[in-house]
């Protein structure tokens, strides 16, 4: 079996360098987790943030929790950093003069809403408003340079956090390319995003850290770049600077048993 992922190696193989930890949206000492599966808590519901829900937390990885909204499916599970805004503890709501309210697809009839939310609480082990940290505060601007190196939510699987490079910085806005992937999984992101966090973040939180895939970083849209005509206007999702192409490009490796097969375009 390989040896499990080392950034130090990494990072002297590829002689590329970790963005500060100062360019990123957490703790500089990252929360302890005082939460533990079962408790339930309030929390925006992420479908429509405007309502306040009750959720418990199903499972935890490092310093974030998988949350499910009480009375919602179990294909909705989604995650949050324990010190998020978005959660706070159960009382807040009311506190506050709001109502808790069922969540966007409660799968009961919304008239029996006000019962399920009594049963729901009704001997619930609360999560304490100490294991609830402080959000850190916003950046002041966005200091990310393309080719610094980061550990990153991998957005289309929420659990996982990868090893990502910053493909392009426009604005308050960079570009999070997942390293050895091709683009499948690339995003755009406001800068103080809580799902970018320093190299090192998965290792001082003891939550699992993806190797890089096996692909060299190219685009999706290779075709483009090959075809023979100039291509139309760049898009704002353009391969980043870095990560040009050379020009001509070499010829395609020919795989045995595939004599004459080329790709359609
Ligand atoms: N096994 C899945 C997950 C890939 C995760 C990539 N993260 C950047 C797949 O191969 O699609």
């Amino acid at each position: 079996a390989k040896e499990s992922f080392s950034w130090e190696e990494y990072l002297k193989e590829t002689s590329s360098s970790p963005a500060p930890p100062s360019f990123f949206r957490q703790s500089r000492v990252p929360p302890s987790n005082d939460f533990k599966v079962g408790m339930k808590l309030e929390v925006h519901d992420p479908r429509n943030s405007t309502s306040v829900c009750i959720a418990t937390v199903m499972g935890m990885t490092g310093v974030r929790l998988r949350l499910r909204l009480d009375g919602s499916d179990n294909t909705n599970d989604f995650w949050r950093l324990v010190d998020s805004s978005d959660i706070q503890p159960i009382g807040t709501c009311e506190k506050n003069g709001d109502m808790l309210q069922p969540p966007l697809g409660f799968r009961m009839n919304a008239s029996s809403w006000p019962m399920f939310l009594l049963r729901t609480l009704n001997g619930a082990e609360m999560a304490p408003a100490t294991a609830f940290k402080k959000e850190p505060p916003p950046l002041s601007q966005n200091n990310f340079k393309p080719g610094m190196k980061l550990e990153a939510v991998d957005k289309k699987n929420p659990y996982l956090i990868c090893p990502a490079t910053i493909g392009e910085v426009k604005g308050e806005e960079v570009f999070v390319m997942f390293d050895g992937w091709r683009g499948a999984f690339d995003y755009w992101c406001q800068h103080h995003s809580r799902d970018l966090f320093p190299v090192g973040w998965c290792s001082v939180t003891k939550h699992s850290l993806q190797k890089p895939g096996n692909s060299v970083n190219l685009p999706k849209n290779l075709h483009v770049l090959t075809a023979a005509h100039t291509p139309s206007k760049p898009s704002r999702r353009s391969m980043p600077a870095p990560f040009r192409l050379p020009s001509p490009l070499p010829p395609l490796p020919v795989r045995k048993g595939v004599r004459g097969r080329r790709p359609k375009s």
